[in-house]
């Protein structure tokens, strides 16, 4: 093995969240790695006809934007790496064109075939048996079973089904892969292997030939083709599930005994493992064993997040728009009294309603209980609700995993939110360490590095990135 050199590398991370993206660049001297924040733009879904899609040329416009930008600054690029949430696809032909326009996964198309499988008993352990993923709404299997009925011609003419960011990879180096994490979100990978699971497949009457056994990540794929301003930058597959980036930019104690949350727009709940968390007590307790870029697994849970509260916030007039003003409203939210009952965060009416105050409100009515008053008092309510759901996921993986969590490490946007980190760290009992960090990014970036050969291994970056960044500990309190 060549010995890993010390010389600065750039890299840049394109890291697409649902409601925002970004394309950020790590400067790696061997001993730290920072980050320069070259392109930020939002990002959401638009409805027509009743559906959600994405905006895929709107989304491909702001990376090159944000890749020329930073080859501008940084002439001396090394490579590019692409992470998004979850599941989501792109239906291509052999020549790579799009047959199919790309649904968000919170559009309502999969409700029907969601319910026809939860209760269909057997059908759902024998999935969860062949791939370790619970019937979840947004999972890829659903939305490819409703496009395949509903649009049963598409089988004609698309070939392949590239997830986002091997799309993104295929449109930057002309490579069509699927990679192991992303593959691993989709309800169609087989859990003990790292090929799809046919019966699955056909479970949901899915063409096998759309798919071709995962590569790892850490792959190089080639040179950037067809953008000459990017000449001799490196396209890698990181990690493309941005949570399994995210975990990967954890500083873990090696010994184990931490449990991660990547908070965003979701709060991913989870832990690594060698082997997978099954069984029908994991299925019930909605146990999701995905992947990391290596092939191992990374069980989670996914609690709905800050979308919760960004979707309240919005409602407000007097919503907080610069990081004093958040200062102003996490502090009156800590001031108020903790309230005795809490949002049951799994109630499926959080996902996607048109407004999330209405649904707040009829969740507590039904349960006979008075709505908040003021903007502070939906925050507090939130994030104190938000952190016992983190408590009760790590409840159910000591329970099922028979392991014992020792602290809470938290990335990602929630890890700035004193109230959620207090909250989750009083509702567990365990010290919550948070790293104001952009989890997904330096993930990525971890990625390319390791496969540009210069980390020798994940182990030793999260070593080095643990002495270079401090934490913010909550204790919890009595
Ligand atoms: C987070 C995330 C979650 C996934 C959800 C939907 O951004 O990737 O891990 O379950 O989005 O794809």
């Amino acid at each position: 093995m060549t010995k890993p050199s010390s010389k600065i590398i750039h890299c840049a991370a394109v890291d697409l969240g649902a409601t925002s993206g970004r394309v950020i660049v790590g400067t790696w001297t061997g001993k730290r790695l920072d980050l320069t924040e070259v392109h930020r733009f939002p990002n959401q879904f638009r409805s027509i006809g009743g559906h959600d899609y994405w905006d895929i040329p709107g989304l491909w416009t702001e990376i090159t934007k944000g890749l020329r930008e930073a080859k501008k600054e940084f002439p001396k690029l090394a490579s590019v790496g692409v992470d998004t949430w979850g599941v989501d696809y792109v239906l291509v032909n052999d020549a790579g064109r799009m047959v199919f326009p790309t649904h968000s996964y919170r559009d309502a198309r999969t409700q029907s075939g969601l319910q026809r499988l939860a209760n269909t008993r057997a059908a759902l352990e024998r999935i969860y048996a062949a791939t370790g993923i619970p019937n979840v709404f947004y999972n890829s299997s659903l939305q490819l079973e409703e496009t395949v009925a509903k649009c049963p011609s598409v089988t004609d003419l698309a070939t392949r089904c590239l997830f986002l960011p091997d799309y993104f990879n295929f449109l930057l180096s002309g490579r069509m892969e699927n990679e192991i994490s992303f593959a691993s979100t989709t309800q169609l990978l087989d859990v003990h292997g790292i090929d799809w699971s046919r019966a699955t497949l056909d479970h949901f009457h899915i063409p096998s030939t759309w798919f071709t056994k995962p590569i790892l990540a850490n792959t190089v794929l080639g040179p950037v083709r067809d953008l000459p301003e990017l000449k001799g930058v490196k396209v890698i597959a990181v990690p493309g599930h941005d949570t399994a980036s995210a975990y990967d930019a954890m500083p873990a104690d090696p010994a184990g005994g931490d449990l991660y949350i990547s908070s965003g727009t979701w709060s991913l709940v989870g832990f690594e493992s060698d082997k997978p968390v099954l069984g029908a007590e994991s299925l019930a307790a909605r146990i999701s064993n995905e992947r990391t870029g290596d092939g191992r697994y990374r069980p989670l849970t996914n609690v709905i997040g800050l979308w919760l509260l960004e979707q309240t916030l919005k409602e407000f007039t007097a919503r907080p728009k610069t990081d004093t003003e958040w200062a102003k409203l996490i502090t009156a939210a800590e001031k108020l009294p903790a309230p005795a009952q809490l949002l049951d965060v799994i109630d499926p009416s959080f996902v996607n309603p048109p407004s999330m105050l209405a649904a707040i409100g009829a969740h507590l009515k039904k349960r006979k209980l008075p709505a908040p008053k003021t903007i502070a008092a939906y925050t507090r309510l939130i994030c104190d609700s938000l952190g016992r759901g983190h408590a009760d996921a790590l409840r159910a993986f000591e329970r099922l995993a028979g392991r014992k969590f020792s602290r809470i490490l938290i990335v990602g946007g929630g890890s700035k939110n004193r109230l959620l980190c207090q909250a989750t760290a009083d509702a567990a009992g365990l010290p919550v360490h948070a790293f104001t960090l952009e989890g997904t990014a330096v993930g990525n970036l971890a990625s390319q590095l390791i496969g540009l050969r210069a980390v020798r291994n994940l182990a030793t970056f999260r070593e080095i990135l643990g002495r270079q960044i401090k934490a913010n500990i909550y204790e919890p309190e009595a």
